[in-house]
């Protein structure tokens, strides 16, 4: 036995494989982070190893003190979580005030946890509070048609919501919340953690400009799911502006009102402006 025999952790390194065979972790392009259970931590405690000193978040989580969090690596590739996940990821544990952490396993060759740590963490944060703990995973990823849409539409949350909406009829099912917008920001650092994990309290996904999204869920699937809705959306888009011809129908804002009184669902107003011609 070892930890990657045990379903969170095989649910881990799944996940981080399926977005490098959709291209989305050039190098060490993007991260995930997974909120372990109690039952997670008592089944992997048996493969824990002596714990690392404690090292700073360079943020304050405190709603996360004494959790425990499976991450992805600073400078670790996606392509190679599979191969070689104790070199990829480890499991980390967050201090009884919430500003530091130690290493628990993996990061074998001297590894440590993503430089989105404190990105990750604040997301974490304002989701456990929000859905009472029942949201656990956070992901970033470097989805090529969402970061080509940020160099052509205004960054605003209205547009970008709207236009993924439109391009796939799913879409407002799978995020009916709508997707907010970080415009270009310093990578890494506390500034971005804060912006992001304040559009985290309206929505499941936000986008940062010219770099990425992050998306949150209670679990991998939905959590990769609504990534890959929300790109799929935006390829379409780029396929529909490369034609170069506009958009001769589309779904329109009467439609997805209907949309929602079948699927049961709740569309903000705020995105469901008219547009003009
Ligand atoms: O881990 O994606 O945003 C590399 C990144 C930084
Ligand atoms: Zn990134």
């Amino acid at each position: 036995m070892s930890l990657t025999d045990i379903e969170f952790f095989k649910g881990f390194i799944d996940m981080c494989d399926k977005g490098f065979k959709l291209g989305w972790h050039e190098r060490n392009g993007g991260n995930l982070s997974y909120r372990m259970t109690d039952e997670d931590v008592k089944a992997a405690k048996d493969y824990f190893n002596t714990p690392s000193e404690w090292f700073e978040i360079g943020t304050t989580v405190k709603l996360l003190a004494g959790e425990f969090f499976c991450v992805t690596g600073s400078g670790k590739y996606f392509m190679n979580v599979k191969s070689n996940p104790f070199d990829s990821l480890g499991i980390i544990e967050i201090d009884e005030n919430g500003e530091k952490y130690r290493i628990h396993a993996g990061f074998v060759n001297g590894g440590k946890p993503t430089s989105e740590l404190p990105s990750h963490l604040m997301n974490h944060e304002v989701k456990k509070h929000l859905t009472e703990g029942k949201y656990r995973v956070i992901y970033h990823a470097h989805t090529t048609n969402i970061i080509a849409l940020t160099f052509v539409l205004p960054l605003t949350d209205e547009v970008f919501t709207r236009e993924l909406w439109e391009m796939a009829t799913e879409c407002p099912v799978v995020f009916p919340d709508g997707v907010g917008v970080v415009e270009w920001m310093v990578p890494g650092g506390r500034d971005i953690a804060v912006a992001t994990s304040k559009l985290m309290e309206k929505y499941d996904l936000a986008i940062w400009a010219h770099h990425g999204m992050f998306a949150a869920g209670p679990d991998f699937d939905t959590t990769f799911g609504l990534m890959h809705t929300a790109e799929k959306s935006a390829e379409i888009l780029v396929k529909v502006l490369s034609m170069g011809m506009g958009k001769r129908q589309t779904i329109s804002p009467d439609n997805f009102r209907d949309l929602a009184a079948d699927f049961n669902v709740k569309l903000p107003e705020k995105f469901l402006y008219e547009k003009e011609d």
